[in-house]
């Protein structure tokens, strides 16, 4: 048999994805992203490309979508429509988050899931990767409403997920409010206490501690340990920070913990520039209790202002941190940032840089980290939420922020060895690429055609 070189054989995985997939823009992107880096791994790896590891990688095991009816406070009913794509389960049940956005779609879905499959593998945690969500949008809707509609959406996805299955979580809408909502309706449902089927619990029944703060925390760490390797910190240094969602809020409380000065946040309506450095206590009123603008931040904080037009990356700082949403930092922004000497790029959200402004990052020497890698804190810590719920155990806030910050330490140091063994050192986008595809692969070549 003769096989084809690496590259020719990334163009035509490349061009049935796209063949089979025209409309579905931000999956395509994700898949280059991913297959782009690979030419090295599949070089040294020529069974990867006889076993079709590739051919087989881009395309779901499975996809859902289902209609979610619900009545409203006025007693209109209305329809929206539900995804699960359960990706990938060569390292473990599928995990991953549910988002609840006017913007999700299948593409949408599909990328954040293909995203997840690497993600989780540099976890080490055994899982494996999918995703869901719904175009819902949460925001102006009372909680009843959100109750119902998360009820409808449980009563079809309750026949697809489990502690071994599939396992959601949040995401972009969907925090501890929804998340208690679904698993209301799934124990109602199937009339089991299974608190291993969905993470990011109450700490109360079966969360696990610090798995709010995760993503956020989990992130400043990854680039924190980025900054250390290059003899540099965060102490005493400015970041700037897009959303003011779950990941942003806990991003800026450990910059600030750490001896930093986060001195931005920003929401769909704009953005706030504090130069004192973000008031976590007032941002988590703001925003999580009230789920009021952020527009409503700088009118009750002397000194801050907000800004309508442009964006966070307008204002110069040494560390950003994207937190809120896909391609929200464009090649215009990172030229800006770069001109304001930033230094070290972390993604909290997925896949928030466009390709063409990772692109500059990189040229200009900046440290650049993807979402796969600056993120897992949170998938990673939602996987000790299941380990403790099998174990009936229960861990303290210290243990269970070590551990994260353990494992952000590893992924770092994985991705790191990867970049170099790859041939580009301080590359962290092939890097992670790599090391998470050659973990998938090797399982999935070792459980045969499946
Ligand atoms: P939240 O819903 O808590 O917050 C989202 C924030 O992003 C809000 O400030 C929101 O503003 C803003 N935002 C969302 N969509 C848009 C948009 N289309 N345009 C402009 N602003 C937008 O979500 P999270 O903080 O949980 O998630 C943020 C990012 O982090 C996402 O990319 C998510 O996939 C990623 N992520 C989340 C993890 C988690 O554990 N929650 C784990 C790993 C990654 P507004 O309120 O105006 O919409
Ligand atoms: O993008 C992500 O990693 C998440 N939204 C968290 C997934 C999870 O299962 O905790």
């Amino acid at each position: 048999m003769s096989l084809p070189t690496p590259e020719a054989h990334i163009r035509a995985v490349t061009e049935t994805v796209q063949h089979r997939s025209p409309a579905e823009p931000e999956f395509l992107q994700a898949v280059h992203e991913v297959l782009d880096t690979l030419t090295p791994v599949l070089a040294e790896h020529p069974d990867f490309i006889e076993a079709g590891i590739l051919d087989r990688l881009v395309e779901p095991e499975r996809q859902l979508i289902f209609r979610v009816p619900w009545t409203d406070d006025t007693g209109l009913v209305r329809v929206n429509r539900g995804f699960r794509v359960q990706f990938n389960s060569a390292l473990g049940p599928y995990k991953g988050g549910l988002r609840f956005h006017p913007s999700v779609n299948l593409s949408v879905v599909k990328f954040l899931g293909f995203e997840q499959i690497f993600k989780n593998a540099l976890t080490s945690q055994r899982i494996g990767g999918g995703k869901g969500g719904s175009d819902f949008d949460p925001s102006g809707k009372s909680d009843a409403e959100v109750m119902r509609f998360c009820q409808s959406f449980m009563t079809e996805l309750v026949h697809h997920i489990g502690e071994h299955t599939d396992i959601p979580a949040g995401d972009i809408g969907v925090g501890a409010r929804e998340i208690g909502f679904l698993f209301g309706q799934y124990r109602r449902i199937t009339q089991r206490y299974e608190a291993g089927v969905l993470t990011g619990k109450g700490v109360g029944w079966g969360g696990a501690e610090v798995r709010t703060e995760a993503t956020g925390y989990g992130a400043v760490f990854f680039a924190e340990e980025m900054l250390l390797r290059a003899g540099e910190g965060i102490e005493g240094r400015r970041a700037v920070v897009s959303g003011s969602g779950n990941v942003a809020t806990y991003a800026i409380e450990k910059i600030q913990q750490l001896g930093g000065k986060a001195i931005t946040a920003s929401d769909s309506g704009g953005y706030v520039v504090d130069e004192q450095g973000i008031d976590v206590d007032l941002l988590k009123r703001v925003k999580g209790v009230e789920r009021a603008r952020i527009s409503e931040y700088a009118a009750r904080r002397p000194g801050a202002h907000f800004v309508a037009t442009g964006s966070v990356w307008d204002v110069p700082a040494e560390i950003a941190l994207p937190c809120a949403t896909q391609n929200e930092l464009t090649e215009e922004h990172a030229r800006t940032l770069i001109a304001g000497g930033v230094r070290a790029v972390a993604e909290g959200a997925n896949m928030p840089t466009t390709p063409g402004a990772v692109e500059l990052f990189q040229q200009a020497g900046v440290l650049f980290a993807p979402g796969k890698a600056a993120n897992a804190g949170g998938v990673a810590t939602s996987a000790l939420e299941m380990s403790q719920n099998a174990a009936r155990s229960r861990w303290d806030r210290d243990k269970s922020e070590s551990r994260l910050h353990d494992i952000m330490r590893d992924v770092h140091t994985a991705t790191y060895e990867a970049s170099e063994r790859y041939g580009r050192p301080g590359d962290y986008v092939l890097g992670a690429n790599s090391a998470a595809f050659v973990t998938v692969a090797q399982a999935m070549l070792e459980q045969g055609v499946i």
